[in-house]
């Protein structure tokens, strides 16, 4: 079929969204299937997420594949089924997904990038990013993420990468691509459930505006890809590293006993981390999450002035 439209699909109430010039905030939906958070707090947690976008003024636009096509702002009938989806959909996956006419995909976050650079959206939020994984020198596990980050102009508000990688490989890796690193009133590289990684951010912004003017500023001067905005945990809802620590230690012992490698690997870790933290690594999760949502609309804002 001519021009492959059937592959791509935007919804209505974000269509309109972007002929009217309105702002659009992108949601990956990795974060909220069964391989990223447990039922029932996957559905609160895009609850809360969408509100927060709702409340700053912007449109939600979570990213899936649905029935062979790349949807950037799933319908409400079609919710269900993509939080109950578990078929992870990177950015390698897209093509076969699509043109295999894959019933349900979950988008991760380098997936869900390139999905709404392809709708014209500026702005994305998550939890946190995939990143360069401990004993990466081994297994060679760096996630796309990464990658598409430093290829779509989108700016990406998340709370750092999750605590399980290799966080100071990590911001290397966002060196070597060239992806500004900016943190959200701090000058310190968040830990996802922990606020400060002890490592530091290259930038700190301090609004929305002064965002959008990187974003502006890096296609004005020819520099590709996006910036990745670094949004500290609220105090409040912060976690002891301590019982974070072991619990990461033996949640990575189990990826290594079940021989689990590449995409397996992160669905695993979160599951066996909620497991070991009695659920307060989900209430943080969500508590992130929906910051990082609040923080991007106001992004959005800026953007649109
Ligand atoms: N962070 C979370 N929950 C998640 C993920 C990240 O708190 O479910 C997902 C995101 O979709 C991210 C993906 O893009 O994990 C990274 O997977 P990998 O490490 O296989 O690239
Ligand atoms: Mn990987």
């Amino acid at each position: 079929m001519a021009g492959g439209a059937q592959f791509f699909r935007v919804g209505d109430e974000v269509a309109a969204a972007l002929a009217g010039h309105r702002r659009v905030v992108a949601l990956e939906s990795t974060i909220f299937s069964g391989l990223g958070l447990p039922s029932p707090a996957n559905r609160e947690c895009f609850d809360r997420c969408a509100a927060a976008v709702r409340d700053g003024g912007a449109v939600p636009a979570l990213t899936a594949v649905i029935d062979g096509a790349a949807v950037v702002g799933v319908e409400a009938d079609d919710l269900d089924r993509v939080l109950a989806g578990s078929h992870k959909v990177a950015g390698r996956d897209l093509a076969r997904a699509v043109s295999g006419g894959l019933d349900v995909g979950v988008t991760t976050v380098g997936a869900s990038l390139t999905l709404a650079a392809r709708a014209g959206i500026e702005v994305f939020a998550t939890g946190g990013i995939g990143g360069v994984h401990r004993c990466a020198e081994v297994t060679g596990d760096v996630s796309h993420d990464l990658v598409a980050l430093s290829r779509h102009p989108v700016v990406a508000v998340s709370s750092g990468a999750k605590a399980f990688l290799d966080l100071a490989r990590t911001l290397e890796y966002l060196e070597t691509l060239g992806v500004p690193v900016a943190g959200w009133r701090t000058d310190r590289f968040p830990a996802f459930y922990v606020r400060d990684s002890g490592l530091e951010v290259p930038t700190v912004v301090d609004s929305g505006a002064e965002v959008a003017a990187m974003l502006r500023a890096a296609a004005a001067v020819g520099h590709p890809g996006g910036v990745l905005v670094a949004n500290p945990i609220p105090v409040a809802a912060e976690l002891d590293p301590e019982p974070i620590n072991r619990a990461l230690g033996s949640a990575l012992a189990l990826v290594e006993r079940q021989g689990r490698r590449g995409p397996e690997v992160t669905p695993v870790l979160l599951e066996a981390i909620a497991a070991a933290t009695d659920g307060r690594s989900v209430g943080a999760n969500l508590a992130l999450a929906q910051d990082n949502a609040r923080v991007a609309a106001e992004i959005a804002a800026a953007l649109a002035q």
